[in-house]
């Protein structure tokens, strides 16, 4: 059992930037562009807390990008305001770029947001009717520094009591595209020490965890994928620009 204490604490204090889904809103999107074995994700995620890949059209990524192209990027701090060309992505500088899209202005990320398959998965996954906390893209860079910085570090989210992410590659993803990674089964109950290391370098990690927990997400442009990131997860640094678009469900 999670600590609901501070959960309970950290959900007021973030309830005001949650909106609730309304359920008139369910669409079902076209099955050619989202086809899904939903009962499968889920297992894969209740097992391993993170599912393997299944992708959305070039039809719909085009959109995204179309989208993303008129809106500008904060720095981490929240701080900044730059528009970052998607076919010509220029760092404002090497930490990582975020931005908000609205869902309301963005039909392909609406129709993902209220995709019936998607939303029984967060459904099922969180134990009731998921509300939307995060919807956000973000851009991570090459690094000048090769030291452990702890933004591309393990770690495990605490962002409410309980959540799901869903991932989106906009950019094409290989070893050197700044895969994301994620160590299996590690969304199950923390020991101590899980507890007490909510970040963990990489040495830390290989010495906790067997090989086979390693795993890392590659993927054209359009791959996605499902994950309770208070499993430990990472972005690794990019050896060229990354763009992701995550979605996040929670109760
Ligand atoms: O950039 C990534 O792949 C990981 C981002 C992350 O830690 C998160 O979305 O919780
Ligand atoms: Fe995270």
């Amino acid at each position: 059992m999670r600590a609901i204490t501070i959960f309970s604490t950290l959900r007021s204090i973030t309830l005001g930037f949650i909106r609730i889904i309304p359920k008139a809103k369910l669409n079902r999107t076209s099955k050619e562009d989202i086809n899904i074995d939903r009962d499968q994700l889920l297992a894969e995620v209740k097992e391993n807390g993170f599912s393997s890949t299944f992708n959305i059209s070039s039809k719909r990524v085009n959109r995204i990008i179309e989208y993303n192209n008129q809106v500008n990027y904060k720095g981490i701090d929240g701080k900044g305001s730059f528009n970052i060309d998607y076919n010509n992505p220029q760092r404002p500088s090497t930490e990582l770029w975020y931005t908000n899209p609205n869902a309301e202005e963005c039909d392909a990320i609406k129709e993902l947001v209220y995709n019936e398959d998607i939303l029984h998965i967060a459904k099922e996954y969180l134990g009731k009717e998921p509300t939307i906390k995060d919807v956000r893209t973000w851009w991570s860079f090459p690094q000048d520094k090769k030291e452990y910085n702890h933004l591309y570090g393990y770690h495990y989210d605490i962002d409410s009591y309980k959540f799901l992410k869903m991932f989106v590659y906009i950019t094409d993803v290989d070893e050197n595209g700044g895969p994301h990674a994620i160590i299996s089964k590690t969304h199950l109950a923390k020991d101590m020490y899980e507890k007490k290391n909510r970040r963990l370098t990489d040495e830390m990690a290989d010495n906790k965890y067997e090989k086979d927990r390693f795993f890392v997400m590659k993927g054209k442009r359009g791959t996605c994928f499902f994950e309770d990131t208070f499993s430990y997860h990472k972005g690794t640094i990019p050896c060229y620009p990354r763009l992701i678009l995550q979605l996040e469900f929670s109760i």
